[in-house]
């Protein structure tokens, strides 16, 4: 018995031992999304933790949630800021409250189309925004595309600013959405990505705005379907990391995962482009009502104020919102 004893105990000690030193030697990383199966982002997350694995020869491993499973964004935002989370496909949207220089990318209109924000990203913009993330312990490793937002609700198709005047609309959590609702005389909602539905559906909310795949992948077609292709918002996403787990690596480490990351955005893109028109024509099929916005012009003129405020709050992004305007 005593003999049995001592084998048990050196087994577990063995045991214990293994596990400590597998430990040292791989690091096992928790990643968030908010996409369901099947989404460009969810393919391209996926095609990331696979290339970490690969790249860096099983040291790190990366253990992938979707659909919002781990809570809303804002949540999981902080979370990767403070290393509860090691890794996130986050919109650029949501990260603008807390960094500043993201938040010029949530000035309606400031890209001109698809692009220019690509241009605009991959040159010194990016850069300036990327050290502005970095500030609050976050490392952009890699864009991803999220196309055009456009508005959409249950009522009516809106073709001029004044059509949105005491709509409903949810929009994300970040103040420059509010006041771009209030500029156009509609009653702004922040709300989290989950609720949107079950808000569209029993009238809590109006309408809100979105991208097609999102406006599909969701199911609100089906429950507010006009869709005014006012395109005010080309907001980036990034895939994300927290900067301790980043700064910790080795040097072959940190080109793996960048160049892991650099790869799943190439994916993710590409994926992005053909899932924008089947979204679109999944939806159309199923009776959307579309429109075109035939004086687009009138709808930045009624968002200027949203920049001016903005800017005349934060004079130092000036140069940053100049940066973007000017990238050829
Ligand atoms: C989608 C973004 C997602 C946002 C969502 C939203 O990909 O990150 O959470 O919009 O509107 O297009 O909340």
């Amino acid at each position: 018995m005593k003999n049995l004893k001592k084998i048990m105990l050196g087994i577990s000690a063995v045991a214990v031992a293994s596990t400590i030193s597998v430990a040292s030697l791989a690091e096992e990383w928790r990643g968030w999304n908010i996409h369901k199966p099947g989404y460009p982002n969810t393919v391209a997350m996926d095609k990331f933790a696979e290339l970490l694995k690969q790249k860096t020869g099983g040291e790190i491993t990366l253990k992938m949630f979707h659909s919002g499973v781990l809570g809303n964004q804002p949540d999981a935002i902080e979370q990767v800021r403070v290393g509860g989370l090691a890794i996130g496909n986050f919109n650029l949207g949501p990260i603008g409250p807390m960094a500043a220089e993201a938040n010029v990318v949530s000035l309606p209109f400031i890209f001109k189309d698809m692009g220019h924000m690509h241009r605009a990203l991959d040159g010194a913009a990016g850069d300036k925004i990327s050290a502005g993330m970095a500030k609050i312990g976050i490392v952009a490793l890699a864009w991803y595309d999220s196309g055009a937002r456009s508005f959409y609700n249950s009522k009516k198709p809106i073709m001029k600013p004044s059509d949105v005047k005491g709509l409903k609309v949810r929009v994300m959590n970040n103040d420059l959405y509010s006041g771009m609702i209030s500029a156009l005389g509609g009653n702004p909602s922040p709300m989290a990505f989950s609720e949107v539905f079950q808000s569209l559906k029993t009238g809590v909310v109006d309408g809100a705005e979105n991208n097609w795949p999102s406006y599909e992948s969701t199911g609100h077609f089906e429950v507010a379907k006009y869709y005014s292709l006012s395109q005010h918002l080309i907001i980036p996403e990034c895939v994300c990391i927290n900067d301790k787990v980043y700064n910790n690596l080795s040097a072959k480490n940190k080109k793996a995962v960048k160049d892991a990351a650099r790869e799943s955005a190439e994916l993710q893109r590409a994926l992005w482009e053909k899932r924008a028109i089947s979204s679109r024509d999944k939806v159309m099929k199923a009776g959307v009502k579309f429109n075109e916005i035939p004086n687009k012009q009138a709808f930045m003129d009624a968002m200027k104020p949203v920049h001016t405020k903005y800017l005349s709050a934060n004079p130092d992004l000036v140069p940053l919102v100049n940066l973007i305007k000017n990238t050829k």
